[in-house]
C-alpha cells in the first residue's frame, strides 16, 4: 500500500482513533510545527582530514536561501534560516533582508563566530588577554546590530573557549571574564531579543570546555537575565549521557531555550538528525509535547553534509523531525500517567513503545499536504530538476564553505 495514499492516511487514523487519539489535535500541533534550518548546512564543511567539495553548492548567503526555500516548500515547516557571521556576512543587510521577504522567509537565529581567528588561540570572552576580550564583545554587538537588520530577535552563542592542559588558566577567573562581556552583549540588545547559551563538553579544548554542560550554561543564564536561555545540541554531550532527561529539567527550570538537532554515534559528528538514534529523539519529544504548549522553544538543525546531498539531507532531517513530534504527539498519557502512579513499570514502558513503533509517515505526509507542500519530498526534490539547475547555474566562482 502507497504510504502516502489515502487509504494508508485512512487505516492509520482509523488505529489511532481506536486508541483514543485526537488525531485533529495532533495534526494541529504538527502544521504549527517548525524547525530552522542552518545557512551553514548548505554550503561546503568536513573534518580536519578533508573537506569535500559538491557540485552546485551556494556561493553566498542568497543562494544559501534559496535553497533553504526550496526545504520549505517542500516540507511546509521551514520558513527560517539560522545565519553564521561572518560566514553570512553581507554588504547590505537589508538587501538580504528583502530578499528573504520574496522568498517567503524569515532569516532567524544570528551566529556569532568566535573561534577563527588568531587572537582567539587562548580563548574569545575568556580570554586572558582584555584586548582580545573587547574584540570578542565588539563582535557580539556588531551580531546584535546585524540581527536588528535582518529582522531577527535571537542571539545564539557558542564558545570554543577552554584549556587544552592543566593549570593553563582558571576556571574561575574565565568564568568571570565571561560574564563581563556577555553581561555588555545583553545589555545591548533590544527588550525583544532573547540570548541563547550553548554548551559543549569539549572540543576544540581537549583539557575544559567553559560553557561544557547544561549546568555551566544554565546558572551563566541565571547571572544574565531571563532572556538569556539554554540551547541544546544533541551532539555536545559525553557518551552515556541522558539529554532528554536534561530537556526535563531546563524545561522544568523554564530556561530551555533551543535546540542543535544532528545525529551522533562518537563525538559531534552533526550527522541527519534521527539517522543513528531515533529512539533518543523520540523521547526528547516525549518531554516536549506537554511543555512546549506553554514555553517558546527554537527548534534548530545544526549538520554537517560532508559526503550526502545537502539539500536532500536537509529535507530527510525535517521529515525525521516531523516523525519523532507525530509519534510522541501519540503517546497516551493518562495510561501513562496512570502506569507511572501505580508503580506499573513495564505499562509505562511499552505505553512508549507503541507509539514508538506507530508508522505516522501518512499522517506527516497529509500534514505537509494541507501546508501546500509534498507529500513525498525527497521523490519531489529528485523530479524537481532543482540540482541540475542550480549545479549549471553555479559553475563559476568559489563555493561557500566554513572558512
Ligand atoms: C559547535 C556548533 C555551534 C556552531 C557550529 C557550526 O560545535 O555546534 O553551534 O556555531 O557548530
Ligand atoms: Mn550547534
Amino acid at each position: 500500500m502507497e504510504r502516502t495514499s489515502t487509504r494508508a492516511y485512512d487505516t492509520l487514523v482509523e488505529s489511532l482513533v481506536a486508541r483514543g487519539v485526537d488525531v485533529d489535535r495532533a495534526e494541529e500541533r504538527l502544521r504549527s510545527q517548525r524547525v530552522e534550518t542552518p545557512s551553514w548546512g548548505y554550503g561546503n564543511s568536513g573534518t580536519r582530514f578533508k573537506v569535500f567539495p559538491q557540485p552546485g553548492v551556494p556561493r553566498d548567503p542568497f543562494e544559501k536561501l534559496a535553497d533553504a526555500s526550496q526545504v520549505h516548500s517542500l516540507t511546509g515547516i521551514c520558513p527560517s534560516i539560522a545565519v553564521h557571521i561572518p560566514w553570512d556576512k553581507v554588504d547590505d543587510y537589508g538587501e538580504l533582508r528583502e530578499y528573504t521577504d520574496s522568498l517567503g522567509m524569515k532569516i532567524g537565529a544570528v551566529n556569532p563566530n568566535l573561534f577563527q581567528e588568531e587572537e582567539y588561540r587562548l580563548g574569545s570572552v575568556c580570554s586572558p588577554d582584555e584586548g582580545v576580550r573587547r574584540k570578542a564583545t565588539d563582535h557580539l554587538l556588531e551580531c546584535v546590530e546585524v540581527a536588528g537588520e535582518v529582522g531577527s530577535d535571537i542571539l545564539s552563542l557558542w564558545f570554543a573557549d577552554g584549556t587544552n592542559y592543566p593549570g593553563q588558566d582558571s576556571f574561575v577567573e574565565r568564568r568571570h571574564r565571561m560574564l563581563d562581556c556577555l553581561s555588555e552583549a545583553y545589555a545591548a540588545m533590544p527588550q525583544d531579543m532573547r540570548m541563547l547559551l550553548e554548551y559543549k563538553f569539549y572540543e576544540p579544548a581537549f583539557y575544559h570546555t567553559d560553557l561544557s554542560d547544561w549546568g555551566t550554561a544554565l546558572t551563566m543564564c541565571q547571572k544574565l537575565g531571563e532572556r538569556a536561555d539554554v540551547l541544546v545540541d544533541l551532539g555536545h554531550h559525553a557518551q552515556g549521557v541522558n539529554v532528554e532527561h536534561i530537556v526535563a529539567l531546563l524545561l522544568d527550570e523554564g530556561r530551555l531555550g533551543g535546540f542543535h538537532f544532528n545525529g551522533r554515534k562518537y563525538g559531534d559528528d552533526d550527522l541527519i538528525v534521527g539517522s543513528i538514534n531515533p529512539f533518543e529523539l523520540f523521547l526528547i519529544y516525549v518531554e516536549l509535547v506537554e511543555a512546549e504548549e506553554s514555553t517558546r522553544i527554537d527548534y534548530m538543525i545544526d549538520q554537517a553534509h560532508n559526503i550526502e546531498p545537502k539539500i536532500e539531507a536537509m529535507i530527510l532531517s525535517v521529515t525525521n523531525l516531523q516523525e519523532a513530534y507525530a509519534k510522541a504527539l501519540l503517546v497516551d498519557r493518562p495510561t501513562l500517567d496512570e502506569a507511572r502512579r501505580s508503580g506499573d513499570v513495564l505499562r509505562a514502558h511499552r505505553n512508549l513503545l507503541d507509539a514508538y513503533a506507530t508508522d505516522v509517515w501518512p499522517l506527516c505526509a497529509r500534514v505537509r499536504e494541507d501546508l501546500g507542500a509534498s507529500a513525498d519530498p525527497i521523490s519531489d526534490f529528485r523530479s524537481s530538476g532543482y540540482m541540475e539547475r542550480v549545479t549549471e547555474e553555479r559553475k563559476e566562482g568559489t563555493q561557500a564553505g566554513w572558512s
